[in-house]
Order: C-alpha cells, then sequence, then structure tokens
C-alpha cells in the first residue's frame, strides 16, 4: 500500500497528540536519598538506599494519582560517603534538582548542615538514620526523623549498664562525629543519673583502625563496661583488639554499632552476649509480622539481609508520598502540613510527628550477639 504525504503528517499528528495527552496524564515525582554509599560505612548506606529504592517500585508499581494526574516516582540517590560536606554537597544539588522531598541523610554530622540548605529551599527532609538530638532543635519545619535520639538511645544503655549489668565502672570512647559524641554523653548522663563512675573517657575517629594505646589505657581501669559512640566499622575491629589485650568488658553502643554486619566485622569478639546495643526504632509484637514480611520481600529483591534502617527508608518514602496523597500535590509548601500531622502505619511501627519533627514515642530494640548473629533482646520505649 501507498502511503500519500498527506496521510503520513495525519498518523503523525496523530500519535503525537496521543503522546501529548499521556505525558499531560502523568507527572514525575522526585524524592531524594542520601547516605553513605562510599567508605566504611557504605553497607549501611546502601541497605538504606535500597529501603527506599523498594518503596519507589511498590509505589510505581501500584499506580499512584495526585492531583489527577498519575505519579512517576523517580529516585535520585546520592552518595556523601557520611562526610559533612559532602553531605552539604549532595543537599544542594538535590535542591537544584528540584526533587520533591528528601530522605536522608544517614549520619547526624551530614544531616544537620544538610537541614538548613532543605530548610531554606522549603524541601521536605525525613532523615531514616540520624539521631543526634540537634537535628530537629533548630526550629526547621522542614526537618523530620522517623528514629528515636541519642537521648533515649544513650539514656536507655546507660540504665541498662547499671540496673541489668549491675555495671559501677564504665570506660567511654567516641569518634568525635555529631553522632558518636552526641550518643557518648548521653550515655554518660544515664550511668551518672544511677551512680556509676566513668573511669575514663578516649576518643578515636571514624576511620580509624588502630585503638591499642587509649585500650590498653582503658584495662588499666578495670571497668564493667566500654562503651562506644561510632559505627560499626570502627567497633568491629575494636572489638577484636579489646578481646587481643583481654579485656573481659561488656561492649556498649548505640544504633551505629548495632548493624547484623558487626558480628563479621567483629570476628568471634562479639561472644556470647558480650556486646549490647541498640537501634533506634524497632516493632513490639503485634507489628512484628509487617517487619518480617519486609524483611523477606527485602532479601528477595536485592538477595541481602536487611542490615538496620532499611525498613525505616522505606517508611519514610512511604508517609511521605501519603502526605502528598492527602495534600493532593506534590509540591513541597502544599504536602508539608499533611507531613506535620500525618499518622502513619508503617512496617517499623507507627510514625507520628511531634512539634519539633521527632517521632512521637519513639521505640528503642536493645540487641546481643551470639553465636555470630544478632540477636533482639527486648523492645522498650
Ligand atoms: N544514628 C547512628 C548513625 C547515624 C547518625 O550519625 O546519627
Amino acid at each position: 500500500m501507498q502511503f500519500s504525504s498527506k496521510m503520513l503528517s495525519l498518523v503523525a499528528a496523530i500519535s503525537f497528540a496521543f503522546a501529548s495527552a499521556a505525558s499531560a496524564q502523568e507527572q514525575v515525582v522526585r524524592i531524594g536519598h542520601v547516605s553513605a554509599t562510599s567508605g566504611p560505612i557504605a553497607h549501611l548506606g546502601k541497605d538504606m538506599e535500597n529501603g527506599a529504592r523498594m518503596a519507589i517500585d511498590e509505589l510505581n508499581a501500584k499506580g499512584v494519582t495526585i492531583g489527577g494526574k498519575k505519579a512517576k516516582f523517580e529516585l535520585l540517590a546520592e552518595d556523601d560517603a557520611g562526610d559533612p560536606r559532602q553531605g552539604t554537597a549532595a543537599a544542594q544539588k538535590l535542591v537544584d534538582a528540584k526533587v520533591n522531598g528528601v530522605i536522608g541523610h544517614q549520619n547526624s554530622g551530614t544531616s544537620i548542615p544538610a537541614s538548613k540548605i532543605y530548610h531554606d529551599a522549603g524541601i521536605p527532609q525525613i532523615s531514616q538514620a540520624a539521631t543526634n538530638p540537634k537535628y530537629t532543635q533548630q526550629g526547621f519545619k522542614t526537618a523530620f526523623r522517623v528514629v528515636a535520639n541519642d537521648g533515649q538511645l544513650g539514656g536507655t544503655l546507660g540504665r541498662y549498664a547499671a540496673e541489668k549489668l549491675g555495671a559501677k565502672k564504665v570506660a567511654v570512647i567516641d569518634d568525635r562525629t555529631a553522632y558518636g559524641q552526641g550518643v557518648a554523653q548521653e550515655f554518660i548522663k544515664g550511668v551518672n543519673a544511677k551512680g556509676v563512675e566513668v573511669v575514663s573517657q578516649q576518643y578515636t575517629h571514624d576511620k580509624a583502625t588502630d585503638f591499642n594505646a587509649i585500650l590498653t589505657t582503658i584495662k588499666s581501669k578495670k571497668p564493667d563496661v566500654v562503651f562506644y559512640g561510632g559505627m560499626d566499622a570502627v567497633a568491629g575491629p575494636m572489638l577484636r583488639q579489646m578481646k587481643a589485650l583481654g579485656i573481659n568488658a561488656k561492649f556498649m553502643g548505640g544504633d551505629g554499632i548495632c548493624s547484623e554486619a558487626l558480628a563479621r566485622l567483629a570476628g568471634d569478639a562479639t561472644g556470647d552476649g558480650q556486646v549490647v546495643c541498640a537501634e533506634a526504632g524497632g516493632v513490639e509484637e503485634a507489628q512484628k509480622k509487617g517487619m518480617d514480611d519486609f524483611r523477606a520481600a527485602f532479601k528477595k529483591k536485592f538477595g541481602a539481609e536487611v542490615q538496620q534502617y532499611s525498613p525505616y527508608a522505606y517508611d519514610a518514602v512511604m508517609l511521605m508520598v501519603e502526605a502528598m496523597k492527602k495534600a493532593d500535590s506534590a509540591e513541597p509548601a502544599k504536602y508539608l502540613p499533611e507531613l506535620a500531622k500525618i499518622n502513619y502505619k508503617g512496617v517499623s511501627g507507627n510514625i507520628a510527628f511531634d512539634s519539633k519533627g521527632d517521632i512521637k514515642e519513639g521505640t528503642l530494640t536493645l540487641y546481643t550477639y551470639k553465636g555470630g548473629k544478632r540477636v533482639q533482646m527486648s523492645v522498650v520505649r
């Protein structure tokens, strides 16, 4: 069959009209995610990025309509390597890309400076993991977090050291990051309130590998507990060196050390019940099935176990989109008020925010390690 040039023009015009109509019915919603996907804690950063990706994929598969248009969600994943300067650069990049919202950052030391950039641009930010109280104490109405803070973590662990472990003397090490310093200070407040003596306070940094000098000093003080404010990548080798030096004190830390990976990083030095740490969230019995289902789906999709905060990143994306649906708009200024008053039932539990942007009635989960595996002990409020 021969087509005249008139017919070909008509077909092209009709195709163009259909394509235009389809794109007019669709809107792209960009959600930024920032974590450390390079460097020593990349295993934790990738875990949460995958949690966010899982939410985005599910939302696109399900189909969400906002403002009368089908939303196509895009994840703009940035790596800040846990470094404050790279954190602000990543934040500016996302603001320039006109993202509708941000899940991040992973670290307190990056989330706090980045929060000013998002605030000034009016872009909602939900941290999936940052626990330093300062993050939500700056008066920024754009900053939220879905985890408990270091006040809860350090205070609970301090009480646990005194009441459950019967500690009389503790040594405290921190990595001088916003998170490490903050959680160590809160732990000290917690033990001091119980009359426990801090016999040594030592400092390291977040990329250190040799702790012999500070551990030798600590050994001479004979503490019952060594508390470390920092991340698992440093805690693992620290535990190995404690064992080599014959330090038998219990080892405690906040969520930064409380990963599945700690057992691998520490080799057999996690012992059986030797380590006690707390995740800044967790579900009670009634919501356990939802979390178990998430873990199974995550493993099937990514071929890896949940490390720690992927469920929280997943929930953060889901509740941000829930706020957009309630506002019937993905425009930050329009859905921000809905986000502030959200009451969302996620896989990591119920999420609502207080006036500062902190999670209301946040839980903590205490863990230990047995046979090279992280084992849950209890969920506390
Ligand atoms: N919450 C532990 C790791 C993230 C942070 O820096 O707060």
